[in-house]
């Protein structure tokens, strides 16, 4: 009775692991840094198998415009230099295309975002060009910057995006 009792203990316990679930998650609040309508949240979930979700929704942007979103290096918002360069974990010293192969540009390059009618834009995609769980390319610590225009993907250093308008640090949240 006891030894299946543990089996069925196994069992579960084998089931809820490969559940997905987030194994870890986190949040950038963003500010605009002078037009305070610029606000929002981007979350990063960790799965096991090493993916981060990232996603979220920015609001009081210019209407019917493309952005640019970064992570960059340091969780400083203070002003908008503070925050630092590009987060470059793998130190490839190369701003490029988030599609492009992982460790052959920043980490910290992500997809650009497009607002609506409303000045309001959705983020919402896949990756494991970082972690959430500590490692040497976890974002936690790290900041969320939102650029007043378009990234082109291949200017240095920053893809040609213009003035940075919001940004929010990167922490664990429950
Ligand atoms: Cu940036």
């Amino acid at each position: 009775m006891r030894r299946i009792l543990t089996l069925i203990i196994v069992a579960v316990f084998l089931i809820g692991a490969t559940d997905d679930s987030p194994i870890m998650k986190a949040k950038a609040q963003l500010f605009g840094f002078k037009d305070k309508n610029v606000r929002g949240e981007v979350l990063f979930y960790q799965y096991d198998d090493m993916r981060v979700r990232v996603f979220g929704k920015i609001t009081g942007l210019p209407k019917n415009k493309t952005f640019a979103i970064h992570v960059h290096q340091f969780g400083d918002c203070s002003s908008p230099k503070a925050a630092g360069g590009h987060f470059d974990p793998y130190h490839t010293g190369r701003h490029g295309n988030p599609n492009d192969p992982i460790g052959t540009h920043h980490s910290g390059d992500l997809p650009n975002m497009k607002s609506n009618a409303k000045g309001e834009a959705i983020l919402n995609f896949t990756t494991k060009a970082f972690t959430v769980v500590p490692s040497p390319y976890s974002v936690l610590g790290r900041s969320v910057i939102i650029h007043a225009g378009a990234d082109d993907y291949k200017s240095q250093p920053a893809g040609n995006a213009g003035p940075r308008v919001a940004c929010g640090i990167i922490g664990i949240i429950k």
